[in-house]
C-alpha cells in the first residue's frame, strides 16, 4: 500500500487503493462494534476499570488489525511485521478483544481477563499471548521502546513499521518528548504515534491538569509530521496511516472516552468505574443498535 493516497484519491487515481481502503476501513467498523460488546461484557465480568479508556481506544486499534498495519495472526513471528505497542496498557481490554476477534488467540481467553495468574492482566500483560508485542502499563513507555525498535530496524536494514497508541496523558511525560527528540533527530520514517486525545486523564480534564495545546504545533515544532483526524472514523484513520512523510509522523486522533456508550462518554467516572448487570445490557443494546 503506497503513501501518496490523499492526492491519488483527489485525482480520480488509485481506484483501486481507494477501495481497499474503504475496505479496511469498513472491516474495521466491523471489528470495532464487536470489540466494544466484548470490552463491555470484560470489564462486567471482572468488575474492572478503564473501559472509557477502551472504548476511547478501540476504533484506532481495530483499524491497526483490520489491515492498517500488516500484523495479522500468522505473521506474528516474521522479522519484518509491522508492530504495533499499546502504550496506554490500562486499555487492555481494547487490545485483547480486537486480538482475539482477529483469532490470535482464541476468544474465550477473554473469560479470564483479570483472573489471578491468568494470561490475561488488568494491563497490558505480553507474557506468552501471541501478537502481544510488550507489556505496557506504566504510563510514558511505549514511545521509547518504539522509538528503540525503529531505530534497529533502521540500522539492520529490516523492513516493517512501528505504531505506537498512545494517551494523550502520557504526553505529560518526559520521556514522551525524550523519544519525539530522537525519532526525529533519526528520521525515523517507520515510526507512526497516534494519540488517543480524548482530553481526560484520570482525574479530570487534561488541560487543566497539564495543559498540552498546542499540541499539534508541539510535534510540528519536534520536526514530526503531525495530522489531526476524527479519531472514531476508520476512513480518516486508514487515510492518515497511509499519507506519506519524511520522518517520524503523529496523528492526533480526537476521540471521546467511553465513546459508543452514551452514559459513559465524556465522563471521568467511567475511568475507573464497571458497570452491573443493567448498566452492561442497556450499554450493550447501544453498541448493537443499527446507527
Ligand atoms: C507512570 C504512571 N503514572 C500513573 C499511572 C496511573 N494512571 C493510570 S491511567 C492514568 C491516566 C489516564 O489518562 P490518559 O493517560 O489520558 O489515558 P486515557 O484513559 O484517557 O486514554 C494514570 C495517571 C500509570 N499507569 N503510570
Ligand atoms: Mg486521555
Amino acid at each position: 500500500m503506497g503513501g501518496k493516497f490523499i492526492s491519488m484519491w483527489n485525482s480520480g487515481k488509485g481506484q483501486d487503493m481507494k477501495e481497499e481502503l474503504t475496505d479496511i476501513a469498513s472491516n474495521a467498523e466491523r471489528l470495532a462494534k464487536l470489540a466494544r460488546v466484548e470490552i463491555l461484557r470484560m470489564t462486567f465480568r471482572a468488575q474492572a476499570s478503564h473501559v472509557g479508556s477502551a472504548l476511547s481506544v478501540v476504533d484506532i486499534l481495530s483499524t491497526l488489525y483490520a489491515g492498517g498495519a500488516k500484523i495479522r495472526k500468522d505473521n506474528v513471528d516474521a522479522v519484518d511485521r509491522d508492530i504495533v505497542i499499546l502504550s496506554k496498557g490500562h486499555a487492555a481490554s481494547a487490545l485483547y478483544s480486537v486480538l482475539a476477534i482477529q483469532q490470535f488467540f482464541p476468544l474465550s481467553y477473554l473469560q479470564s481477563y483479570c483472573d489471578n495468574g491468568a494470561l490475561l492482566g488488568g494491563h497490558v500483560t505480553s507474557n506468552g499471548l501471541n501478537g502481544v508485542e510488550l507489556s505496557t502499563g506504566s504510563l510514558g513507555h511505549g514511545l521509547p521502546y518504539g522509538v528503540g525498535i525503529a531505530l534497529a530496524r533502521k540500522l539492520y536494514g529490516v523492513a516493517g513499521s512501528v505504531f505506537v497508541v498512545m494517551s494523550d496523558g502520557e504526553c505529560d511525560e518526559g520521556t514522551t518528548w525524550e523519544s519525539a527528540l530522537l525519532a526525529n533527530h533519526h528520521k525515523l520514517n517507520n515510526l507512526t504515534v497516534i494519540i488517543d486525545r480524548n482530553r481526560i486523564q484520570s482525574l479530570g480534564d487534561t488541560e487543566k491538569t497539564l495543559k498540552l495545546e498546542p499540541f499539534k504545533d508541539k510535534w510540528e515544532a519536534f520536526g514530526w509530521k503531525a495530522l489531526e483526524i476524527e479519531g472514531h472514523h476508520h476512513l480518516s484513520l486508514i487515510s492518515a496511516i497511509n499519507e506519506d512523510r519524511g520522518g517520524p509522523k503523529v496523528i492526533i486522533a480526537n476521540t471521546t472516552k467511553g465513546s459508543g456508550v452514551s452514559f459513559m462518554e465524556n465522563s471521568v467516572l467511567w475511568h475507573y468505574r464497571s458497570p452491573n448487570n443493567a448498566e452492561l445490557e442497556s450499554a450493550v443494546q447501544e453498541v448493537l443498535a443499527d446507527k
